[in-house]
């Protein structure tokens, strides 16, 4: 408040003086203007679960402009001072109704062409009606995801904010929403900085924007936060046990229904929580027979309802086993990019992405290198595919900073809160080709700690990088994993196979190893001479010579390359790349597929064969 302006009238001649103590050009030299916006950060404790309910949605137009030297927040826009005071119209320097508009979710960066390399300030304002529903009700604004930081104002007035650009968040509205139109401002900052996670540096786009849905949710004033649902690990895939999360500390019986498996079980809830086992006996989910089981649970006045397979999936010496039958993830890496969406993922381009991992004869995705759009992993539980979901700990984070621990680990908990529920996933991930030092060590094992402490029902790991100095697979942090990871690019960064077989004959584990990624670029179309870069046949080959090793390596238990589809990426300049990274097995079209995409799918459908079951 004190940079407004305030006028008053004065003195008989009609002229005007500033009120004391109101200097307003106060914001063009407090460089600490954002700190207040940093309060209030909603966190994974914050999320609610959104199994089963309604949300009235909030996408479509919102008005929307860039503010590259964060003008809205130094001068607080949001405050909309009363205008005209005392008789003078205060010159400012912006009206968010003559804004133009842009479309929500969406990514600034594919809206025009100019703002494609913007990174910075934007806001999102729009009107919401609203009215008033029972009494004790509470109202929870809920954005899917916001790329990287985001403000949230209503009606004035600044009441949360959230870091981490891949997990959504929900602030409450409860008590600053009137009756009838309110106006609803959302800040977000793309912004990449080292402290950051990810850090200013990767090899994927930095979209910007409120990319996925928005909406409103109301619920009664005691309300289930969250639940989960899964087989108790060891207990042969005849035990249940469901616990259950409410929004404040009070006590009762929530209700539980499981439709073939059980038909009312009373979960005695005190002080907020409740927990319970029972026996049942459910037909286990696998890709080959991805069963699904409806589920009810409710307590008081709330009711959430979803759909759950059940599975159990763990190591035993170098095997990875799921229901209890060893497993080969057959598996290929993808990205959230799109050509013409950028970070979007709608309905149809996860099914489109999950049909040709499908067409592949993979069994298994890693969803890389962030938390993916909710939808992937409920619809992967339908169609029958194995995921691993990872957090952005890529390359070189500041492992030694706590604040960006907290930041990590809190991303982590809103991806196992928001999806723990979903038997597609096996694995999570804790970080990607890090360097192997003390700091690390220590950041990486408190998130595989975190991992351990939310979900005991899954398996953890991280893709890890080859240990030069003794040539062999030796990372520290392999103690605190259950699968090793493993990025190589023999035959691509570096020139031979041989290296591979190098690195295989010196590393002797005793855990299971994936290839998390491994292949090389190729122009879709051009075909090239054996051996020669960006040409389709050097993929091709690399991919057939790259299995033939792995496949005689007993500990390997999976093949999951780089990647699905062309990816947008601005530090790849050559002039086949320009811009992009072209690892694809299909080209960025997500049509074209190149020779490669046959190769896998043929060595696939051979692996397939060999495969137990459960993996089929
Ligand atoms: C890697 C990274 C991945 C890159 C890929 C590449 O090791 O994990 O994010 O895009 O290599 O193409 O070099």
């Amino acid at each position: 408040m004190d940079a407004k302006v305030e006028m008053i009238a004065a003195g008989g001649d009609g002229g005007l003086v500033l009120q004391p103590g109101h200097d307003p050009y106060h914001h063009l030299h407090d460089e600490a203007y954002a700190a207040p916006f940093s309060e209030g950060r909603v966190g994974w404790r914050d999320l609610i679960s959104v199994a089963g309910r309604r949300l009235e949605s909030l996408d479509g137009t919102w008005n929307f402009v860039l503010d590259m030297h964060d003008e809205g927040l130094r001068q607080r826009w949001f405050e909309d001072a009363p205008d005209p005071i005392g008789g003078w119209t205060t010159p400012r320097d912006y009206d968010d109704g003559a804004w133009q508009t842009t479309t929500v979710p969406s990514c600034w960066n594919v809206m025009r062409p100019e703002w494609t390399y913007f990174e910075g300030g934007a806001w999102y304002t729009r009107e919401v009606a609203f009215a008033p529903g029972r009494a004790g009700e509470r109202v929870f604004l809920r954005v899917g995801a916001a790329n990287y930081e985001a403000r949230v104002f209503l009606n004035g007035v600044f009441i949360g904010s959230h870091r981490g650009g891949s997990t959504p968040f929900f602030i409450e509205l409860t008590g600053h929403l009137a009756a009838g139109a309110n106006r609803l401002q959302i800040n977000v900052d793309n912004r990449r900085r080292p402290e950051r996670v990810p850090m200013n540096h990767t090899d994927w786009f930095n979209y910007g924007g409120l990319y996925r849905e928005v909406g409103l949710l109301r619920v009664p004033a005691v309300f289930i936060r969250d639940f989960g649902v899964a087989l108790v690990p060891g207990s042969q895939g005849r035990r249940i046990a469901v616990d259950v999360t409410l929004s404040g500390p009070a006590s009762g019986t929530a209700r539980l229904r499981i439709d073939g498996l059980a038909e009312d079980v009373a979960i005695p809830v005190s002080e907020g929580v409740g927990r319970i086992e029972f026996d049942a006996a459910p037909e286990l989910w696998s890709p080959a027979r991805p069963k699904l089981y409806p589920v009810r649970l409710s307590f008081g006045e709330d009711e959430v309802a979803d759909s759950v397979g059940f599975r159990e999936i763990r190591v035993e010496g170098q095997r990875i086993l799921l229901n209890g039958e060893d497993i080969f993830l057959r598996g290929i890496c993808v990205h959230e990019d799109d050509r013409d969406l950028g970070k979007v993922s709608t309905e149809a381009d996860i099914r489109r992405r999950f049909a040709d991992a499908k067409a592949l004869n993979a069994n298994f995705l890693r969803l890389s290198h962030y938390p993916h759009h909710e939808l992937a992993a409920r619809i992967a539980d339908e169609v029958g595919l194995l995921l691993w979901e990872e957090v952005p700990v890529y390359w070189a984070i500041d492992f030694a900073n706590p604040d960006t621990f907290a930041d990590a680990d809190n991303q982590l908990r809103e991806m196992i809160r928001r999806d723990r529920n979903r038997a597609s996933i096996v694995i999570w991930g804790v970080g990607n080709e890090n360097a192997d030092t003390d700091a690390r060590l220590a950041f990486m094992s408190g998130l595989a700690a975190s991992c351990r402490e939310m979900d005991p029902t899954r398996l953890v790991s991280a893709a890890c990088l080859i240990n030069r100095e003794h040539f062999r697979v030796e990372d520290r942090l392999s103690e605190a994993l259950d699968v090793i990871g493993l990025n190589e690019y023999f035959g691509w960064y570096e020139p031979s196979l041989d290296g591979l077989k190098r690195l295989f004959a010196n590393s002797d584990l005793d855990k299971p190893l994936v290839i998390t990624e491994t292949g090389a670029d190729a122009v879709a179309g051009r075909e090239g001479r054996p051996g020669e870069l960006f040409g389709e046949t050097h993929q091709a080959d690399l991919y057939e010579r790259q299995l033939d090793l792995v496949e005689s390596a007993p500990y390997v238990r999976g093949f999951c390359p780089w990647i699905l589809y062309d990816f947008r990426t601005e530090r790849r300049q050559t002039a086949y790349q320009r811009g992009w990274n072209l690892k694809g097995l299909i080209a960025a079209d997500k049509t074209t597929r190149k020779k490669a995409f046959t190769t896998l799918s043929e060595r696939y459908s051979e692996l397939a064969q060999q495969q137990t079951p459960a993996g089929a």
